[in-house]
């Protein structure tokens, strides 16, 4: 759009009469110490202090303030990596978020994250965010956390007319509009992304008008007026705070600079449409109105001066801070895990695998009224597999929520609410369905803690059903716990019986960090054990010995373990007598408990239904090789299913699904017993 066609898109402001002459003194003090903040910064990152990249907001600084001083101290901001600006007018210490940028132990992140990872979570600023979009789902989640706590807190999720364009914007959208979730979406709308212009990137350009598609209020304003962004985003939040839902905002600005410091391109703006809103500077239009209360220059000059102090003295103690050594890195994957309770005994009841799933959620539901349940179709129905029936029923619709099928903002809006308060519990249907998922599940609950040094707890479970064997075809069927197994910053569970699936369940329930727990089809159907009434909390990080030998060790995983079960008792017929080791957690890997098996039988067979290649059995054979090479008397043997995608028809599924005789058969051949 030309810069006429944005000039009257922006709505006249007018409130500033309403405003007390402090008021906006503060918010003009505001703007300096951003606009100081990122001038100074771009100093130090051209002079090679601050390195990687840092994204400036010069140029947008009203947005910032303007929206933040319509909030209280208790309410949350999800920022984007343009976010020092949000940050600052949030509360943030100035100190150390300039420490974070020198990469100092005294930094928000301990100089684990960096510019576009600084959060400050005592100042309610959920994080910068490197991925265009995450911060709209982590928002949402944020306001979903408020609405179930019972607070008054709003959230202002803030993105760029870039992260307008991908899906979780509408997915956010939608579901933050469908409960009325108390999230202002406040658009920043700098007329790029990166070099794309909003006219060549949006097919409506106008970003504000999409409101209409979800029945809330959407307006276009100056983003470069504090005072018209501070009026917008009143009425938002009154209309949060009232349980009316969300508001779409889309505030009409320009970045002066390039898109980061570290950029260096080819000129993609017309330098006309440059100067044209160098003239609109948000600074300027508040010494104007600061002007026409009889500020005089030497009164401005003396509030930048304020500024300037700040962040020189922010400069010179980052300067002389200490650098981080490596004993921050550890801690600040993953979080304590949780403590395990005094394992019961087995007793007399015996249920199958989805009544134990159930049951732990309930006990954990009853005894912790953080944990929620999200899924698709997991209320009304109790989810396609029954895992949930009755949950709803018994702890209502707040907890246990039907969602639309919206993974992405699902599993987003879970690490938002995690963030801040609740201990969420997310269905996936078919874990298939977790490619949606992988942005929230990777690149944010498996990242934020380490991002900020150690200082964030995220507890969230994301739980489903994988495996063949029911005739599901190649995208219902999949075995993918090696993604996850790969991603420090995850625990990953793989229960293979109820009683195991209970306790397994309420310690990731119970544990600090984003846990993947891994469920298996065929056992919802086939598996049945005594399970302890009671609630107990097995221990994450410990494998189990289902059956003692000395011959062979087979470590086995799920479904998997029943089919080794079945091959030691024939491969006992021929006289050998094998270990059958079920490491119940991927990640963290209980390595010892399978390299003294190892060490005793001398060999070893790994067995899984996932692909072989890549697989977990290629780590456990490393693993092997590594620790106890002098002990093996055979090469490591792998079981697992041939390269192709899991066929539809029922004697080929069964026939790639590895099975108890293909099983012995390995266990044969490293045992030199053919
Ligand atoms: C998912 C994702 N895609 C691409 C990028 C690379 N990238 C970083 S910022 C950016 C532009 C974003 O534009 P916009 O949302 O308008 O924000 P602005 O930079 O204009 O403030 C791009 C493409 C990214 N970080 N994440
Ligand atoms: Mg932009």
């Amino acid at each position: 759009m030309s810069l006429a066609g944005r000039e009257q898109a922006v709505s006249a402001a007018g409130a500033s009469s309403m405003l007390e002459t402090a008021q906006l003194e503060t918010l003009f003090l505001d703007m300096w110490r951003i606009r100081r903040f990122e001038e100074r910064a771009a100093e130090l990152f051209k002079s090679g202090v601050i390195k990687g990249t840092a994204h400036s907001c010069v140029g947008q600084e009203a947005i910032a303030v303007g929206a933040c001083a319509a909030l209280d101290d208790e309410d949350f901001v999800v920022s984007h990596h343009r976010g020092h600006g949000h940050c600052i007018a949030k509360g943030a210490d100035t100190g150390k978020m300039m420490a974070e940028l020198f990469g100092r132990v005294t930094g928000y992140g301990h100089g684990l994250g960096g510019s576009m990872h600084i959060a400050a979570l005592d100042r309610g600023v959920l994080g910068a965010n490197g991925i265009v979009g995450a911060g709209l789902g982590i928002g949402t989640g944020a306001a979903l956390s408020a609405r179930i706590r019972g607070t008054r807190q709003v959230c202002v999720a803030f993105f760029g007319d870039g992260a307008a364009n991908e899906g979780i914007f509408h997915e956010s959208l939608n579901l933050a509009a469908l409960w009325k979730l108390p999230v202002i979406f406040l658009c920043e709308n700098n007329g790029y992304g990166l070099s794309l212009s909003v006219e060549r990137a949006s097919a409506v350009p106008r970003i504000a008008v999409r409101a209409a598609a979800y029945g809330i209020p959407g307006e276009t304003i100056d983003g470069n007026d504090a005072l018209a962004v501070k009026a917008s985003v009143e009425a938002a939040v009154a209309r949060a705070r009232a349980g009316d839902g969300p508001s779409l905002i889309e505030a009409m600005t320009y970045r002066s600079g390039d898109h980061s410091m570290r950029t260096n391109l080819p000129r993609y703006r017309p330098e006309a449409e440059e100067d044209a809103w160098r003239r609109r500077d948000p600074i300027g239009n508040m010494a104007a109105v600061l002007g026409h209360r009889q500020f005089g220059q030497a009164r401005l000059d003396a509030i930048r001066e304020r500024a300037e102090t700040e962040i020189e003295q922010a400069i010179a103690a980052a300067e002389v801070a200490a650098e981080p050594s490596s004993d921050v890195l550890f801690p600040a994957v993953i979080a304590p895990l949780a403590p395990a309770s005094v394992e019961p005994g087995p007793g007399d009841r015996q249920i199958g695998y989805v009544e134990a799933i159930r049951e732990a959620m309930h006990q954990e539901m009853e005894r912790d009224e953080s944990v929620v349940l999200l899924g698709e179709d997991v209320g009304g129905i109790g989810g396609l597999f029954q895992c949930s029936t009755g949950l709803q029923q018994t702890f209502g619709t707040e907890r246990v929520r039907d969602t639309p099928i919206s993974e992405n903002v699902i599993a987003n809006a879970a690490v938002g609410a995690a963030l801040t308060g609740l201990r969420p519990i997310v269905e996936v249907q078919f874990f298939d369905f977790i490619t949606h998922m992988m942005d929230a599940i990777v690149n944010q609950a498996a990242k934020l803690r380490f991002m900020l040094g150690g200082e964030a707890r995220i507890p969230l479970v994301i739980r489903g059903p994988q495996g063949g064997g029911i005739r599901l075809g190649a995208q219902h069927s999949q075995s993918l716990e090696t993604w996850f197994a790969h991603i420090p910053g995850l625990v990953v569970l793989a229960p293979s019986n109820p009683y195991d699936a209970k306790g397994l369940l309420a310690a990731a329930i119970r544990d600090d960090n984003p846990v993947v727990f891994i469920e298996h089809k065929l056992l919802y159907q086939q598996s049945k054990g005594a399970v302890p009434v009671t609630p107990y909390a097995l221990p994450i990080g410990k494998a189990a010995i289902r059956r003692s030998g000395g011959d062979v060790t087979i470590v086995a995983t799920m479904a998997m373990v029943d089919a080794s079960l079945s091959a030691a008792r024939e491969l006992a017929r021929d006289g050998i007598d094998a270990e059958i080791i079920d490491p119940r957690t991927l990640r963290p890997l209980d390595g010892e408990t399978i390299l003294a098996s190892v060490r005793k039988t001398n060999r070893c067979v790994v067995v899984h239904e996932g692909w072989t290649t890549y697989g977990f059995g290629a780590e456990i054979s490393a693993l092997v090789m590594e620790k106890a090479f002098d002990w093996l008397d055979a090469p490591v043997a792998r079981v697992g299913m041939a390269e192709v995608p899991m066929p539809y028809h029922s004697g080929l599924e069964r026939e790639l699904i590895p099975n108890a005789s293909r099983i012995a058969q390995a266990a044969r051949d490293v045992c030199y017993r053919n």
